[in-house]
């Protein structure tokens, strides 16, 4: 059987499909690992094609048996738009992915079956029931899939290969903060970890020179995280991967691993320069008297440090978009990332705000951290829209971001290390002067 598994375009973010052919589309374009983990798991009497639409056009008259689509909240529509296409067809089409797990009701309006969840227990019980003709709408497995059973992805299908490469060692998060979509995909607060050997092997096998990360946290059992580092220092490449502020403040012996291993930066949630804001969200681990601290240390062992911010949650006021840009600029902090929160279904965030009434509307794509899509409390959307402007204009203005950039030059510590965060800053910068329109 023919199946296409399909990553749709994106509109929104660092790079979309509009930067097709763009430097920044080569260089830092984002790896992508769902689809081909997907098709580690197909049985390989199936032939498999991986498209991403955000390098190259879907063939809606290619003959194909089955049409498999990832979906976020903010690629929703597009999804739909390209399933309802090849069901016109007459063919067969499956969603999967976060927003499709979420709201299923409403995701099998345009398509044949719903994987919920992982898919690595589900997938291959949906390509027999296909074969016999049997499709069911909705599919959940009973379980998650044993760590040690992770197949490795199919690298030989990634047609568009961008110099960063990706990969995943653990799954689940025990944090449960209630703007994040990751708990409940999982059903819980469990996390698995990928024997070490079973990473090694898969960043042994992938080309690219310099990947990510694609775990929530790489810091959530710092035990297991350091064995994996000390076997990744033999391989000598460059990676990011996403830690907890607690945890890199404190653990030295991680961070010194870390560097040697190849470690550029960290991205790091901060979310958020107020306690109180903190708390709103359950963010718990984190403390705001540490961050500076955080940050200093990561950069004494010669890592960048990219932060995550969340503006508009309950304690936030209008004042607070100053006291981040005077606390981002006080930390010496490498990279930012300026998010306005965004309630994705599935979130416990999303249930009190459907309760209370306070979602504007649901068009998914403008789900996108950039948009405002819910009514704030202690200021107004317009505020909450232009203060989050200002934060992007002002860290990413010409002059700051050509003294951060001479920062991170000098920092440097290796080849990738040299182009890493500049490019970082400068893809952020574009992308903020595009959907902020500055
Ligand atoms: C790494 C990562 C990134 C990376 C890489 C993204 C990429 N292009 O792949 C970066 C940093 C670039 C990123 C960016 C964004 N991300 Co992100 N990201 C993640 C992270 C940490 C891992 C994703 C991953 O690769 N997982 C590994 C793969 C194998 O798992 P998977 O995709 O979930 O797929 C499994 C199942 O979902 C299922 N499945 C998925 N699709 C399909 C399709 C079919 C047909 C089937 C059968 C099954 C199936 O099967 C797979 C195997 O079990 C997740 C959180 C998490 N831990 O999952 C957030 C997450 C997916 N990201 C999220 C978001 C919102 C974004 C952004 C949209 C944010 C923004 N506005 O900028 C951008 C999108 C930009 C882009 N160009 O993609 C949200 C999604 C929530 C939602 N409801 O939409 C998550 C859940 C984070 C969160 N805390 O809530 N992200």
């Amino acid at each position: 059987m023919d199946i296409s598994l399909i990553f749709p375009r994106i509109e929104h973010g660092v790079t979309t499909r509009s930067d097709r052919g763009s430097w920044g589309s080569i260089i830092f374009g984002y790896p992508q690992i769902t689809l081909p983990h997907l098709a580690g798991m197909t049985p390989r009497e199936h032939s498999v094609e991986l498209i991403n639409e955000n390098y190259e056009n879907i063939d809606f008259d290619k003959p194909v048996d089955l049409v498999g689509i990832t979906s976020y909240t903010m690629t929703a529509p597009r999804v739909y738009a390209i399933a309802d296409r090849f069901r016109e067809k007459g063919v067969k089409v499956v969603l999967g992915g976060y927003h499709p797990s979420a709201l299923p009701q409403e995701a099998i309006q345009h398509a044949d079956s719903i994987v919920i969840g992982e898919a690595e227990l589900s997938w291959p019980q949906l390509l027999m029931d296909y074969k016999k003709g049997k499709l069911k709408k909705f599919y959940k497995a009973d379980a998650l899939i044993e760590a040690e059973k992770i197949r490795p992805l199919r690298r030989d299908l990634i047609k568009h290969m961008p110099i960063l490469g990706g990969i995943q060692s653990t799954r689940g998060c025990p944090h449960g903060c209630e703007f994040c979509a990751i708990t409940n995909f999982f059903g819980g607060r469990t996390v698995r970890y990928r024997p070490v050997e079973n990473v090694i092997e898969e960043i042994k096998a992938m080309p690219n020179k310099v990947f990510l990360f694609h775990d929530p946290s790489l810091t959530i059992n710092p035990t297991y995280t350091k064995s994996l580092l000390k076997q990744m220092k033999k391989l000598h490449k460059g990676w990011v991967a996403n830690a907890n502020a607690n945890i890199l403040a404190k653990d030295e012996e991680l961070l010194k691993l870390a560097v040697d291993a190849g470690c550029i930066a960290w991205f790091v949630g901060f979310e958020s320069v107020s306690q109180k804001s903190l708390k709103d969200v359950a963010k718990n681990c984190n403390k705001v008297e540490e961050f500076k601290n955080t940050v200093q240390k990561v950069q004494k062992y010669g890592m960048g440090v990219q932060g995550g911010i969340i503006f508009g949650l309950d304690h936030d006021g209008p004042d607070i978009f100053d006291s981040t840009l005077q606390a981002l600029q006080d930390w010496g902090i490498d990279a930012a990332e300026i998010n306005i929160l965004t309630p994705y279904p599935g979130t416990p965030i999303y249930e009190q705000f459907v309760q209370h009434d306070r979602l504007l509307n649901k068009d998914w794509s403008r789900y996108n951290q950039v948009d405002v899509v819910f009514k704030p409390k202690n200021m107004t959307e317009k505020e909450l829209y232009e203060g989050a402007r200002h934060v992007a204009k002002n860290f990413y203005s010409p002059l700051k971001l050509i003294k951060r950039i001479w920062g991170n030059i000098t920092m440097a510590t290796s080849l990738p290390s040299l182009f890493v965060l500049p490019g970082i800053n400068l893809s952020y910068q574009r992308y903020y002067k595009r959907d902020y329109a500055f």
